[in-house]
């Protein structure tokens, strides 16, 4: 669809033209870009403008400031995998039984359902997808082959172009994908990924030990499985042989995403664009590039951040570069909490759920808890929206989830989502606009495969061992009051049973729905 005709698109359904405009903001005349930038494992307090004192993020700061800055804003998981999938399914990820997903995992979303960069193709947009991707790649019980056309991937899914790491930097393979194509891959040299017996006897399991800048990386291997396969010197999970040729670069990976993210937005800058751009940054293994290393006092994990900060900041002087910050919609945020020792020796000193600050910085800031954990920290992450068209700068409370982008984002450009399309989906787009202070009534929270909690107004359930899909061995159910505790420290079931036994019952009907909505 080119662009004369979305404009005819917008002007018979009305309803992004009609959307209040507020009073120094200049009326935008056509459909705004969308940039997601989502960050891995950054955490509520990982950012400058949500409180973090010792990790500078200037240019995520000045989105914030120029932006709307959420702070009862979530993800839909408190890990990566379920997290993406309701990002782009607008459903919950325990609905399909999706959690981490192992290195040669098949494509996790089916390519027959609404997702939201197919939301945006009906509207008109091009899509592209820049970065971590970790929802799986091929087809289900047939092995991909990673010489060929590596597919159903994100092409399949709405996305007409792609660069990605295809699982996750502490994954095999090793490599980039362009299109279906495995980046600078020698056919003389066959990559395989799979079982360690199996791709052993295919090709060449040793790979180089260091990189340009980094002599020790050998450091980096642990004892937390992530030794199976050692590249450039660090410990991955999964086993990978042969594509020499064709391994990354760890120290390079965020210039290789800012430079693709450049490039995408100069040769869609004339039309309608959404792109989801998905950081490697901050998930270990942390090996930032030697101009941030030494950036902060927390190690590489800090230093990650910053050169995070620094993506953001390339992306937003593109996007000015070529006279679109006024209407583009930047969103940024996170796919879970933070996490310290996520598995390497890197610096960082606390295992998951150990504690909450390390070397004096809590990622988590005020909240409970982290990646992998139902607590609050585990999912309340930075959230900031910007769009100087329509949006006011400031701050929200509102409560609002990433799930819901599908049936906002279709309410704003006028597509109408059928009855069985992103169940899980609310239109909360006044919310996301800054018209409506409340957000969601109330919202599921979910965590590993089986953990489950329920936000309600001031109040959070979180259900015990008894209830479905909460099988965690011996956890009690909790209740607790975010008003008075948001950090979560006193559980007040015993003084409240009717609330959390409708809590409860509530969550479950929920849970056993085809979705929320
Ligand atoms: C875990 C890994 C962790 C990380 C995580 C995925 C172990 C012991 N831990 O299984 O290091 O890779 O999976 O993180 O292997 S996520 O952000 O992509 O969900
Ligand atoms: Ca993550």
């Amino acid at each position: 669809m080119n662009r004369h005709t979305f404009s005819s698109l917008l002007l018979i359904t009305g309803s992004f033209i009609l959307s209040s405009v507020s009073a120094t903001a200049v009326e935008p005349t056509q459909p705004p870009n969308v940039v997601i930038i989502y960050g891995d494992d950054v955490g509520f307090g990982d950012v400058g403008a949500y409180g973090s004192e010792l990790i500078p993020t200037p240019n995520i700061d000045q989105l914030a400031a120029e932006g709307l800055r959420f702070t009862d804003g979530h993800c839909a998981a408190a890990t990566c995998t379920p997290s993406r999938f309701s990002l782009l399914t607008g459903v919950h990820g325990f609905r399909h039984g999706v959690s981490i997903l192992p290195p040669n995992a098949p494509l996790s979303i089916p390519t027959d359902v609404l997702t939201l960069p197919k939301l945006f193709r009906q509207a008109g947009y091009t899509t592209g997808v820049v970065g971590k991707w970790h929802l799986g790649i091929g087809q289900q019980g047939v092995p991909t082959d990673w010489n060929g056309a590596v597919k159903p991937g994100p092409l399949e899914i709405g996305f007409d172009q792609m660069f990605l790491l295809p699982s996750t930097n502490d994954r095999v393979p090793c490599v980039y994908l362009d299109g279906h194509r495995v980046v600078n891959l020698d056919p003389a040299d066959p990559l395989y990924v799979g079982g360690k017996q199996d791709v052993a006897n295919k090709g060449n399991t040793q790979y180089p030990d260091g990189q340009t800048n980094r002599e020790a990386m050998t450091y980096y291997q642990s004892s937390h499985g992530h030794n199976n396969s050692v590249i450039n010197g660090i410990g991955r999970i999964g086993y990978q042989s042969g594509g020499k040729s064709a391994l990354w670069n760890d120290e390079t990976m965020a210039d290789v995403f800012v430079e693709q993210a450049r490039n995408y937005i100069a040769e869609n800058k004339d039309k309608p664009f959404f792109l989801y751009f998905a950081s490697q940054d901050i998930h270990v293994p942390r090996a930032p590039h030697p101009r941030f290393q030494g950036k902060t006092e927390l190690g590489y994990r800090g230093d990650a951040m910053v050169q995070f900060d620094w993506s953001t900041g390339e992306i937003m002087k593109a996007l000015e570069a070529h006279g679109l910050t006024e209407n583009t919609i930047v969103i940024f945020s996170s796919d879970n909490g933070p996490v310290y020792d996520d598995g390497y020796d890197d610096g960082t000193t606390l295992k998951p759920r150990r504690g909450e600050v390390d070397h004096g910085h809590d990622g988590s800031g005020i909240y409970r808890g982290g990646k992998y954990q139902i607590y609050e920290g585990g999912t309340r992450v930075p959230f900031i929206v910007r769009w100087p068209a329509r949006i006011q700068p400031g701050t929200s409370d509102a409560l609002v989830n990433q799930i819901d982008f599908i049936a906002s984002f279709a309410d704003l450009l006028g597509v109408e989502l059928q009855d069985d399309e992103a169940l899980d989906s609310r239109n909360m787009l006044k919310a996301f606009l800054g018209d409506d202070s409340t957000g969601l009534p109330f919202m599921i929270e979910e965590a590993g495969r089986t953990e489950r909690a329920l936000r309600s107004g001031e109040w959070k359930y979180i259900a015990g061992a008894h209830q479905d899909g909460a099988k965690e061995q011996g956890r009690q159910a909790e209740l607790y009051n975010l008003k008075s505790d948001p950090g979560e420290r006193h559980n007040i079931i015993a003084q409240h049973p009717e609330k959390a036994e409708s809590m409860a019952a509530l969550l479950t009907e929920l849970m056993n729905a085809k979705g929320v909505r």
